[in-house]
């Protein structure tokens, strides 16, 4: 998730001025760098989520074989008052990677009292959207959007109404685009959010079998496939790159062993790319680890919440134990 700068923006600076790139195109292109010039090249998941790859996911979401989201809206649907009872009255939620929001509504519904909510996001033109038609659906909810990296150090925005405890909430199974130890720093991270008396309410998608798995990161649709591209389309608009992005293929597969999903792009042919003025050799075969998506069981689970200073207080599972949704409170 934090690939170490090769290449000194310094340097960068020189290829990004001459690019006419702003700050954050900036830092894209001197992760993208870094990333692409490690010996198993690696992209962050997170640039997916430019306004079109959030299109994308949204579809993700809606296709047949991509159980999380709907099994994951399910249990909140089924245990909607037992949630809710577990949030203390004027409390700030705040929502890590809010995107639309879907499921957050289910929540909004069901707690009148809160302080206010935080959608936060880097995708700053859907997070906008998102909170406009939030404040149509809840006119006495205070909504404050947060444009950011929630990777990074961010300032929390101030409520008009004291908050009596924050609790975050992190759908989705995010948590398992983490590398198992970089999910407890992270953990350990949201904890300080939260303060004493805080909690988290988070999505943790489960261990099953690769006969359901696979299927979910290959769509016979093609858009799990066209989400995974755009990486390469970004870095050409908003980068000045040169993929040719034909000659790259989806590959997605689960690693049983350890329990993840594993995509990445894969180079058809030999081939070189330009990105800020250095040269980028592929070997045909060669790819580029795009994303890892863990699976957990729920001890294991347990073990990394604990080891970053929280207790598991409840968890809630579809019939057959798909995935779940879990409070954690710190310790
Ligand atoms: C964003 C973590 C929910 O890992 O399943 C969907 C993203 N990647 N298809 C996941 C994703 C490919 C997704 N999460």
């Amino acid at each position: 998730m934090t690939p170490t700068a090769a290449t000194p923006l310094s340097n960068l600076m020189s290829s990004g001025t001459h690019l006419k790139l702003d700050a954050p195109s900036l830092f894209f292109l001197e992760e993208a760098l870094a990333g692409l010039q490690a010996k198993q090249k690696t992209l962050p998941c997170k640039y997916f989520y430019n306004q079109y790859g959030s299109q994308l996911f949204d579809q993700i979401c809606d296709l047949p074989g991509y159980y999380p989201t709907r099994t994951e809206a399910g249990i909140m649907a089924d245990n909607i008052s037992g949630m809710a009872s577990v949030f203390g009255p004027d409390c700030l939620l705040i929502e890590y990677g809010s995107g639309s929001s879907t499921k957050t509504r289910i929540l909004l519904d069901h707690l009148p009292h809160l302080a206010g909510y935080v959608p936060m996001d880097i995708s700053r033109e859907h997070l906008h959207q998102t909170a406009e038609s939030l404040a149509l659906a809840y006119p006495h909810l205070e909504i404050l959007p947060l444009c950011a990296d929630y990777t990074a150090p961010f300032e929390l925005p101030q409520a008009s109404r004291p908050a009596l405890s924050r609790v975050v909430y992190f759908p989705g199974s995010t948590i398992g685009n983490f590398h198992r130890p970089e999910a407890a720093a992270f953990l350990c991270r949201i904890a300080e959010v939260c303060g004493p008396g805080g909690g988290l309410l988070i999505g943790v998608d489960l261990r099953k079998s690769a006969q359901i798995l696979e299927p979910a990161y290959n769509d016979a649709q093609g858009v799990t496939a066209a989400f995974n591209l755009n990486l390469l389309h970004r870095m050409n608009l908003e980068l000045s790159a040169d993929f040719d992005v034909e000659n790259f293929a989806h590959h997605a597969f689960y690693n049983e062993e350890v329990g993840r999903i594993e995509m990445h792009l894969r180079s058809l042919q030999a081939q070189t790319v330009y990105l800020g003025g250095q040269a980028i050799p592929f070997d045909q075969g060669e790819t580029i680890w795009t994303e890892c998506s863990y699976k957990y069981s729920l001890p294991e689970f347990a073990a990394v919440a604990a080891s970053a200073g929280f207790e598991v207080r409840q968890v809630w599972t579809d019939r057959e134990q798909k995935f779940s949704v879990q409070y954690l409170t710190v310790r």
